[in-house]
């Protein structure tokens, strides 16, 4: 019946302020996010992570902390999209929009994907980003660890949803 979609989502911190991209096109045009994407076969949901963040920021970590997971359904929609959320409080380099040379390779190269930025903590830009983050950036900025379920209707409504704090992952 439903289908499960991997999906990362990175979100670097660093004191006082939260790298996030500004999607350019694809799921999500429009909104600030952090940096993620679906895992590909032969993958492991770390790789993906770490690969989709240098590929959308240009950015390297070490440490990685699992902090979350959080399962997306859309009603009249039978994917289920299972988000594995991740923050990195170090990087090396230097925020840049993607530099993919994979994609960059091919006829039909769009561009980047994602303009990376820097926000203050206390301004992070939640009326230009999915509904759902408001609720779960302050777990996240506080470094506890969550399990969440968002049901939207469209893009911009949750009708259901459940989130909790939990002690491990
Ligand atoms: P691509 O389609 O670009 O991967 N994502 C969401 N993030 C938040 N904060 N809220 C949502 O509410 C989201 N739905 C998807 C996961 C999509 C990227 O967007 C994230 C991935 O990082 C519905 O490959």
């Amino acid at each position: 019946m439903f289908t499960n979609k991997l999906l990362t989502l990175v979100l670097v911190v660093q004191p006082g302020r939260v790298l996030l991209g500004m999607k350019k096109r694809g799921f999500g045009a429009g909104k600030w996010n952090g940096f993620g994407g679906k895992v590909q076969p032969g993958e492991t949901i770390e790789e993906a992570t770490r690969r989709e963040l240098q590929e959308e920021s240009g950015l390297t970590v070490d440490a990685l902390d699992k902090i979350g997971n959080i399962k997306f359904e859309f009603i009249r929609e039978t994917e289920l999209l299972d988000a594995h959320v991740f923050r990195a409080d170090n990087y090396n380099g230097e925020p840049t929009e993607s530099d993919d040379i994979h994609s960059q390779s091919h006829a039909f190269y769009l561009g980047p994907e994602m303009r990376p930025q820097w926000f203050d903590s206390d301004k992070i830009p939640f009326g230009q980003m999915w509904v759902d983050d408001i609720l779960w950036f302050p777990l996240m900025l506080q470094k506890k660890k969550f399990l969440g379920y968002f049901k939207f209707q469209g893009h911009d409504l949750i009708i259901d949803h459940k989130l909790e704090e939990v002690e491990n992952l």
